[in-house]
């Protein structure tokens, strides 16, 4: 094992993680449970399911969640604030633990760095690897809007100004995105696949979960965000979004998922 994923599961930001590591053939551990188990989980380097004496024993390691879990206690060790220091999952560790990583991205280049001898998927100079992260920047920035309108959905508690802007902010990515590939680019950056396809793929396919809760958006009166209209104006991003999803790399995440709302 080269590097160690705990996260609840199945989230496709550690999907950034997996592909990558496919594609460079490193060995990643993913650990995990789904997202409304985490809360009866210890989060640690050896993150696993407490057994009643555990969450007695542990009940200092309580900490009042902030985002996506409903306000629920989570069980967070010294040692995992230590490794994560926003408490955040994903969090990846190095194989002994001692080296904390955080943010999807991030845990997405460390795969990408530790894979540099078996293919280059972070650029070939500080030129390219730098405009390779200039899309995981926008993209983080497109994943906060996301994240917010996504979880408001589930909560059930949308807003027209949560709604308002994650409209705003997809459309922005998009629009971004299909420029890059104009007027015939096979990837965003450089002849290759590189980590900025594959975080894109990841983001975009988180965001399509809003078609999961069409009944919470018809309640709140508003209108999906997702939907052939996106195909109509920005063709390019969009093609090579399906054509990666049955890329031999990412369909063993991906596919399976993205079907359900094709
Ligand atoms: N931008 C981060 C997002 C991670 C994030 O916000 N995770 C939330 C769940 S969606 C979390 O771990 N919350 C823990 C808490 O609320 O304490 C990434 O890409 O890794």
């Amino acid at each position: 094992m080269e590097l160690r994923i705990f996260s609840y599961l199945p989230n496709p930001r550690i999907w950034k993680a997996t592909i990558a590591a496919r594609l460079c053939g490193i060995n990643v551990e993913v650990v995990g449970a789904p997202h409304t188990e985490l809360s009866q989980w210890l989060w640690d380097f050896e993150a696993h399911l407490m057994t009643e004496k555990e969450r007695v024993d542990h009940r200092s390691f309580g900490r009042q969640s902030r985002l996506g879990f409903g306000g629920d206690l989570l069980y967070k060790t010294d040692s995992f604030l230590n490794a994560n220091p926003f408490g955040t999952v994903p969090t990846a560790f190095n194989p002994d633990g001692s080296v904390g990583i955080f943010e999807s991205n991030s845990i997405m280049r460390t795969v990408a760095r530790l894979g540099t001898g078996a293919c280059s998927l972070y650029g070939d100079d500080a030129y390219s690897a730098s405009r390779i992260d200039g899309f995981l920047d926008a993209s983080l920035v497109f994943a906060r809007d996301s994240q917010l309108y996504l979880l408001s959905l589930l909560s059930g508690n949308v807003t027209s100004n949560l709604h308002g802007a994650a409209y705003q902010a997809l459309h922005t990515y998009l629009d971004g995105l299909n420029r890059a590939l104009s007027p015939d680019r096979t990837y965003l950056v450089g002849d290759t696949l590189s980590i900025a396809d594959i975080c894109v793929v990841a983001e975009l396919a988180l965001f399509l979960r809003e078609r999961d809760y069409e009944k919470v958006l018809s309640e709140a009166d508003l209108e999906r965000i997702t939907g052939p209209v996106l195909y109509e104006s920005y063709p390019l991003i969009t093609d090579h979004f399906r054509k990666l999803c049955e890329h031999e790399a990412f369909a063993p995440d991906v596919n399976s998922y993205v079907k359900k709302y094709w």
